[in-house]
């Protein structure tokens, strides 16, 4: 789960990373996230990295985007997310990386992180993050 956790939070797709993010996602307000929310959080992440607009997120644009700071983890992730290995991420890739904190947020598995869902899970993350310390 903590590699899952790193995946998420690594890729530069932070918004959909954390649970105060999922709470951004919530486009339409009604408290709730649906995928199709997190999903196009998740887009338009991937468009803010794609600089030149070509479809794809090279290793340059990650680096601009994240930073060199977490060169490493950031290249185990990419190596994990880039399926057909050419060294960028397609939006295919992208898109269909799996979302384990929405996966693990949405208790019933309804495919909608409900106020309390989210509230749960934010509490959770808080915990996590208490333990680290
Ligand atoms: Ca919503
Ligand atoms: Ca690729
Ligand atoms: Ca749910």
């Amino acid at each position: 789960m903590r590699a899952l956790l790193i995946l998420a939070a690594a890729v530069g797709f932070a918004a959909t990373a954390t649970a105060q993010g999922m709470r951004g996602a919530d486009a339409n307000g009604d408290g709730a996230v649906t995928r199709a929310e997190a999903l196009a959080v998740r887009e338009a992440a991937f468009a803010r990295m794609d600089a030149d607009g070509d479809g794809y997120v090279s290793q340059a644009e990650r680096a601009a985007t994240t930073g060199q700071r977490r060169g490493q983890r950031q290249e185990a992730v990419r190596a994990e997310m880039d399926a057909d290995g050419d060294g960028r991420l397609s939006r295919a890739e992208v898109m269909n990386a799996p979302m384990p904190l929405f996966d693990r947020a949405d208790a019933n598995g309804d495919d909608v992180l409900s106020a309390e869902e989210l509230a749960a899970a934010r509490q959770q993350m808080l915990a996590l993050r208490a333990r680290r310390r």
